[in-house]
């Protein structure tokens, strides 16, 4: 059970602070670092400009989302190594069920990792064709600063932190509000030995 009030704003928007207790994060954790030993995390480049982004990713899932040169899309396969992505681990999925209220399975789940400098700036999730299914997103390790705005760049923002444990669902409209992730707050938790930050996002693509 969430130990604090979820957080619901905007339409579809809720925060629950809290969600995974220590131990589940830890088992959590044991679940991701086994994945990436077979996905390791890469560095993701953007599209056009080919500018490193600060935040390194991985995929669970069928599919995984990547950036390249030419353009994001979903693909089966790690785009350095060749593989296809590891399975997404049953506690993920049992998350999905119990929160997401969709009927669906997630097909693929996004590992961001940040370390004290990252950033991700303001931006749309707009390349899953399964719009009206929400995201998923569990943060492990350091707090971070989250900024949610509206439908529009231009629209007010509004900050939040996500600490470790925490559960967002982005669910109607929600779902389609520019956010980012503005600074990460080093040493503010003793998860991962070397600090940073994970956030794992599960969507339904297709
Ligand atoms: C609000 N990840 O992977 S998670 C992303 O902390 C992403 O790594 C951030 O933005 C992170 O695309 C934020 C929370 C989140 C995820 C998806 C959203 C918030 C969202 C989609 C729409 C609106
Ligand atoms: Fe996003």
């Amino acid at each position: 059970m969430a130990a604090k009030k979820p957080y619901r704003s905007p339409q579809g928007f809720a925060l629950l602070p809290g969600y995974l207790d220590r131990a589940q994060q830890q088992a959590l954790l044991a679940c991701v670092r086994e994945g990436l030993r077979a996905a390791p995390l890469y560095r993701p480049v953007m599209p056009r400009t080919g500018k490193p982004l600060s935040v390194r990713m991985s995929n669970f899932g069928p599919l995984g989302w990547i950036t390249s040169v030419s353009g994001y899309r979903y693909g089966r396969r790690h785009p350095v190594t060749g593989a296809p992505w590891p399975p997404l681990p049953d506690m993920l999925k049992r998350l999905w069920a119990d929160v997401s209220g969709w009927p669906q399975a997630p097909e693929a789940c996004l590992i961001n990792y940040y370390d004290g400098k990252a950033r991700l700036g303001l931006h749309v999730d707009a390349d899953e064709d399964a719009a009206t299914a929400p995201i998923v997103s569990v943060s492990l390790g350091d707090a971070a600063l989250f900024r949610l705005g509206g439908p529009r760049r231009t629209d007010p923002t509004r900050s939040l932190r996500l600490g470790s444990g925490d559960v967002v669902v982005l669910a109607g409209a929600a779902r389609h509000c520019y956010h980012g992730i503005d600074r990460i707050y080093g040493g503010t938790s003793r998860l991962l030995p070397r600090g940073g930050r994970i956030n794992l996002t599960m969507r339904v693509v297709g």
